[in-house]
């Protein structure tokens, strides 16, 4: 008989995590049967194998599951997040259709979202991207300058009392912050591929860093692509938060917001009360 006990998981690798208890000790662990099922941020408990090896035997109910999907399969980012952290930088080049699809993740999973815009000391292309930028926060998300090479004090105050998790493309600076905000730390960071205009892919799994016992923080590998095909299409127009309001009101029940007569939301776009470019980013979600 081996002892049960009750963890967190901090690192998910695939199918191996690692689970630290309340004192502290880290114990290696792998999923009973074919289920990966566990994630970053789980709560679990696990059967001791060996002084640091076990085995999961079960994961406790989430407060929430940030995930992402193809049309085959579901790929967890964290569990029992509290805050989900877009990261953002003017180089490499970001894609808003990404900044689109965590935020619907987010709202979706109903986890708060802040988006980071890191690398501030590039001045002019900083500037740039503001500019694709304060849109969101027209929306009511908060969006922060950061500079992670030289300071981050701005971000302190926003972790306070959240397990967040920074989401983004590669090369972004995800790791960096973690460095950042802890300096004994030293996590691998890469340079960018400037003939790519892209990232290295340097982070390859999820792990959560306390800062204090109410706070915590997960670095997570860089995403390429963010499919959402668990949601379903009135899924995705509730989590354009800034569709609310006229959701229910279209002539038809079933409207696709297109160009049906008597469309709510298209009305609002004409009125200046929806972007252009958002309805435009959720056309694209349904369709896709
Ligand atoms: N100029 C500048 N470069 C930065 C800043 N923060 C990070 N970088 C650089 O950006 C590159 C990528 O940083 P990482 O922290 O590895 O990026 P990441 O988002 O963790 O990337 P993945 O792990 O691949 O997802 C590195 O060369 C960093 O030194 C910053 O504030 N300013
Ligand atoms: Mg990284
Ligand atoms: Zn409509």
């Amino acid at each position: 008989m081996s002892a049960s006990l009750e963890g967190q998981v901090i690192a998910a690798y695939g199918r191996q995590f690692t689970v630290e208890l309340p004192d502290g000790r880290q114990i290696a662990c792998v999923t009973r049967g074919k289920k990966s099922g566990a994630a970053c941020g789980d709560r679990a408990r696990i059967a001791i194998t060996s002084p640091d090896q076990g085995v999961i035997e079960a994961i406790q109910p989430r407060q929430s599951l940030l995930y992402r999907s193809d049309a085959f399969r579901e790929k967890i980012i964290a569990a029992n997040v509290t805050q989900v952290i877009i990261v953002l930088a003017a180089v490499p080049s970001f894609y808003e259709d990404l900044v689109n699809r965590c935020l619907v993740a987010a709202e979706a999973a109903r986890i708060k979202a802040l988006i980071v815009l890191n690398k501030a000391d590039l001045v002019a292309e900083t500037a740039r991207a503001m500019e694709t930028l304060l849109p969101y926060r027209d929306l009511g998300y908060p969006l922060l300058t950061l500079c992670a090479h030289r300071d981050i004090a701005s971000l302190r105050p926003r972790l306070a009392g959240e397990t967040s998790v920074l989401v983004g493309q590669s090369g972004m600076g995800k790791s960096s912050i973690i460095n950042a905000l802890f300096p004994a730390i030293h996590l691998e960071t890469r340079e960018i591929s400037k003939t790519l205009d892209s990232g290295k892919h340097t982070t390859t799994f999820a792990r959560l860093y306390h800062l204090d016992p109410d706070s915590h923080i997960i670095d997570s590998p860089g995403l390429q692509e963010f499919g959402l095909h668990h949601l379903k299409p009135d899924e995705i127009d509730h989590a354009f938060i800034e569709f609310r309001p006229y959701l229910g009101q279209c002539k038809f029940n079933d409207c696709h917001h297109r160009s049906e007569p008597g469309c709510a939301v298209l009305a609002a776009v004409e009125a200046g009360r929806i972007q252009r470019r958002r309805l435009a980013a959720f056309h694209k979600l349904v369709r896709a």
